[in-house]
């Protein structure tokens, strides 16, 4: 797909808008979201905001955006309606490892002002317990004193470190990962990076630094070689790396940019605010957390996507259930209703154009559940509330990241602990014993909240296995 194919040779297309934002982790969710909103906001009030991306392992999506000008198509899926549009708001895609000089470069440009991130939960490379820098972590190890880094933190440090050197202002980091006040980890981590390599450069981020936080929401299916053959037949052109997105989008940002510097994102329809927590929050324990309960248990029950789980009564029954034990340990941001933001999920999960495998969001699940099920779970104990639904998806990760399903065949299990929880797993006899192994790993389940699960998730464990998903879910439901 080239933009300026078919075009008389007259006709030439403006400039494209020069680069004011460096992303990095480029997926399909980024491409979904956030580049459609800086798209928009540069349609609404211009701007030099244009987007160099850079993804940190593959060179997949460079590959294929390379030959259609880094244009792509972005595919609405609603219900009864696809809608397609084309985004042209990249300048280009770097692969960082075949080339980190140029990411450094391109962040140190000081024509870029901000640098946006969705590196997935693991890519913080941060303990999910405690949130502080993980310094085990290889890539950590081999950033402090490498000259080329290979972690999102070793780049962002290293480039502010160029800045700094020249003289320049530091970019505004805007963190887009589903992480509790993800602006507020990420600067620890920088900051605590940075004291290693050079405690005046972590004093001058200090002091210079911004670090907003965020909620961001796109179901963003990963794309699949039936959707490139999808968006041929609607638009009659072939586009390699379309993504494909439901109609709903939400971007909550805190107003907080290096001078103010930022596209016009409020007439993209962005809710800029002075504090996003009871927004992140709520999304993060209604949405993410229904999703990865849905998805563990939907799994083991033999659903392919959240849409055809949700199309079994019993589970649409358990959704319920689940958000009826969430909404107590909810704080409802100004103006929101937390039932009609349920209901509004319902729909969403229920879209059937929308194919979001369960193995999908089930990957990575030691990242995942303690921001999105365990704070839940320790303050309904605390307030001495029942949540069998919960616990129950805690006992459906622990089957799950066993690796064998219902019918004894493998999981493809994904997850940085994927080989320690499958040891600690196999090495256990009974569903009680492997509660008691898995709720002893202290990256996921912190050391005061593990004994107090002990009981309740041994209980849901037991007639999982005992019965199977599809019966549990039913039995916990009323
Ligand atoms: C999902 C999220 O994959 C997952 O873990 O829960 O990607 C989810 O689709 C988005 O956060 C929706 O905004």
């Amino acid at each position: 797909m080239s933009m300026e194919a078919g075009l008389p040779a007259e006709i030439t297309l403006p400039p494209k808008p020069a680069t004011g934002i460096v992303h990095l982790g480029l997926g399909a969710f980024f491409r979904a979201h956030g580049c459609i909103y800086i798209a928009d906001a540069m349609a609404a009030s211009g701007g030099d905001w244009g987007v160099v991306g850079v993804s940190l392992r593959s060179p997949a999506t460079r590959d294929a955006l390379r030959d259609q000008d880094w244009a792509y198509t972005a595919v609405s899926l609603g219900a009864t309606e696809e809608v397609a549009r084309v985004v042209d708001v990249l300048n280009g895609v770097l692969v960082a490892p075949e080339n980190p000089d140029a990411v450094l470069a391109a962040m140190a440009n000081p024509e870029v002002k901000i640098v946006t991130l969705t590196v997935t939960e693991k890519g913080y490379c941060h303990n999910p317990a405690t949130g502080a820098l993980n310094f085990d972590r290889p890539d950590i190890q081999h950033d402090l004193t490498a000259p080329f880094p290979v972690s999102a933190i070793g780049f962002l440090v290293r480039a502010l470190q160029r800045r700094r050197d020249a003289g320049n202002q530091p970019f505004t980091i805007l963190s887009c990962d589903n992480l509790p006040e993800n602006g507020k980890l990420v600067r620890g981590l920088v900051l605590e990076f940075a004291q290693r390599v050079d405690p005046a450069l972590a004093e001058w981020i200090k002091s210079n630094g911004r670090f907003p936080c965020t909620m961001v929401d796109r179901i963003t299916p990963a794309t699949t070689d039936a959707d490139i053959e999808k968006v041929e037949r609607l638009t009659g052109m072939r586009d390699d790396a379309p993504v494909m997105h439901e109609p709903f989008s939400q971007w909550v940002v805190e107003d907080d940019f290096v001078d103010g510097a930022r596209p016009d994102l409020a007439a993209a329809g962005v809710e800029l605010v002075a504090d996003v927590t009871a927004h992140e929050h709520m999304k993060l324990r209604m949405l993410n957390g229904t999703h990865s309960a849905l998805a563990y248990t939907g799994y083991l029950a033999g659903h392919e996507t959240i849409s055809e789980t949700m199309a079994d009564p019993v589970f649409a029954a358990y959704v319920r259930q689940l958000w009826a034990e969430i909404m107590p340990a909810v704080v409802a941001p100004a103006g929101v209703s937390l039932p009609d933001y349920a209901d509004a999920l319902f729909a969403r999960y229920s879209n059937p154009a929308i194919q979001h495998r369960t193995w999908q969001i089930a990957m990575d699940g030691s990242q995942k559940l303690p921001q999105r099920i365990l704070g839940t779970l320790r303050e309904a104990l605390d307030a001495g509330r029942e949540t069998p639904g919960l616990w129950l998806a805690v006992a459906a990760w622990m089957r799950y990241v066993g690796g064998q399903d219902e019918t004894g065949q493998p999981i493809d299990v994904r997850d940085p602990l994927a080989p320690r929880l499958q040891e600690l797993s196999a090495a256990a006899d009974t569903p009680a014993d492997k509660v008691a192994a898995l709720l002893a790993v202290q990256g996921v389940f912190p050391a005061d909240l593990a004994p107090r699960l002990l009981a309740p998730v041994t209980e849901a464990a037991t007639l999982l296995w005992e019965e199977g998903a599809r019966a549990a879910v039913f039995e916990v439901t009323p």
